[in-house]
């Protein structure tokens, strides 16, 4: 599954994993390379594109943490990528309904309907305890409905008796009676392929989620179509609200161009994926694990997780020990906006904190104004160097002119000057408090907090 694509992002790798420092040409160069990569993966051109976008300033950008080399740390960006465009999370299949719960199976001819369908139903049986009752909808090839009663049979699935004349909408009508009346929890619907999208198969379609309402309407695409399945999915869409999709003959799909695609182009999420022709050949679809697996690098995407971990905490302890200098001017405090931005804003900073749980709860309730950090150090860089060490220098003019240069007003110099004059204060307290003093904060001045609205 995904060899060559594996394949052709390792190589990609394998030039960032060379370089000792990052530069900007050298970033082009080796996404010019994943790019190229995904493309001949069969990836569409606007997922490759928006890939190549979202992922490169976070290379450009990165902070370059000391025990891991550029190259590893282009690997974890790469992989949350690769889980960003496959769906983030992954998600169920819905049966929220009252039952019997209708699912309905859609997709071109030999796409794998059939199959799916009766893998769909030993998987519910499997992880959900629930019993299927499967129904042939396919009235036009003949045999359809048999292959599904065979296949019904030789996994222990109910189907719903063959009876010979009846159109697609008797039938469905004939399904939810049975079914009901059975006790089913669910009717898996398998429908009526065609080589191609007609109007007639969508027309026929529509009116069958008209009547059967069901919850989810799944699409089975052949992920060995690569781009068409993506196109198909689309079209589909168009007339029938898709909820999900199952991509068939992965086992053959070294390419993965449609399972990378898929979800970004349609919207839809992929949920399972088909394996095989057997009957329990059906995989859940988890992003993380598809892109480990694209990638083949999974010890590099913790060693980067967990050393990322170890710098917020080297950033934390720095805060704190900034915190407790005590003395503290407004270049010091524009390191710090800096880093705050980083880690998540105020609330996020204040509530990595050590020991602040009690004042975590008053940050939550004050609703502070974020883009206020945004503001605040565009007022900073407006004064001169001067006024940062020693803002007693900052008189009614100066207010005016930092204002006019940071675009903002005087009232926000005003604060911001407010502001740094009640932490110098706090600061001094918890100095004389020695280490652990934040430990032993309980309250956060409420004028301070008021200040940040
Ligand atoms: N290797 C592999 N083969 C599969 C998979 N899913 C289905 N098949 C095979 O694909 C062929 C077609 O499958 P069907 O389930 O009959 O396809 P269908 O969409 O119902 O076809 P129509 O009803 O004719 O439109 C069968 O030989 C299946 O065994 C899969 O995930 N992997
Ligand atoms: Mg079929």
């Amino acid at each position: 599954m995904f060899e060559s694509l594996t394949d052709k992002i390792e190589s990609a790798f394998s030039f960032f994993n060379r370089i000792t420092r990052l530069d900007e040409n050298q970033a082009d160069e080796g996404l010019r390379k994943i790019r190229q990569a995904l493309l001949e993966s069969d990836v569409s051109l606007s997922v490759a594109k928006d890939f190549i976008n979202n992922v490169k300033p976070k290379i450009i950008g990165q902070e370059v943490l000391k025990s891991v080399t550029p190259g590893q740390m282009i690997v974890k960006i790469v992989f949350d990528e690769l889980v960003n465009i496959l769906g983030s999370e992954q998600k169920e299949i819905n049966l929220n309904a009252v039952p019997p719960v209708k699912i309905l199976i859609v997709g071109l001819q030999g796409s794998g309907k059939t199959t799916t369908t009766a893998k769909l139903a030993k998987y519910l049986e499997k992880h959900y305890s629930k019993k299927s009752m499967l129904v042939s909808l396919d009235v036009y090839r003949p045999a359809a409905q048999k292959q599904l009663e065979i296949l019904g049979e030789k996994n222990a699935i109910k189907t719903l008796p063959i009876m010979e004349g009846q159109f697609p909408l008797e039938i469905s009508k004939r399904a939810i009676n049975a079914a009901s009346l059975s006790g089913e929890d669910i009717i898996i619907f398998d429908t009526a392929g065609r080589t191609q999208i007609d109007q007639q198969m969508m027309m026929e379609l529509k009116q069958l989620e008209n009547d059967i309402k069901p919850t989810e309407i799944i699409l089975v695409a052949d992920s060995l179509t690569g781009q068409d399945a993506v196109n198909i999915a689309t079209e589909f869409k168009k007339t029938v609200s898709l909820s999900s999709i199952i991509l068939t003959r992965i086992d053959g799909d070294g390419k993965g161009g449609a399972a990378l695609s898929m979800k970004a182009v349609t919207g839809c999420p992929i949920k399972f994926l088909g394996m095989g022709e057997g009957i329990n050949e059906l995989e859940v679809f988890h992003p993380d694990r598809i892109a480990n697996r694209i990638l083949g690098m999974g010890d590099v995407v913790s060693l980067v997780e967990k050393v990322s971990e170890g710098l917020e905490q080297e950033k934390i302890d720095e805060l704190e020990e900034n915190f407790k200098k005590g003395s503290f001017t407004f270049n010091d405090y524009l390191k710090q906006i800096r880093q705050m931005k980083k880690v998540g804003g105020m609330s996020g900073v204040l509530s990595m904190l050590p020991g602040v749980s009690k004042i975590k709860k008053q940050i939550d309730e004050s609703n502070l104004d974020e883009s206020i950090l945004a503001k605040q150090e565009a007022i900073i860089l407006s004064m001169t160097g001067k006024e940062r060490d020693n803002p007693k220098v900052i008189d009614g003019s100066r207010k005016k002119r930092i204002a006019n240069g940071s675009g903002t007003d005087i009232s926000m110099v005003n604060k911001l000057l407010k502001q740094h004059k009640m932490m110098t204060t706090m600061m001094k307290r918890m100095s004389n408090g020695g280490r652990g003093a934040l430990d032993g904060m309980d309250q956060i001045p409420p004028e301070f907090l008021n200040n940040l609205k």
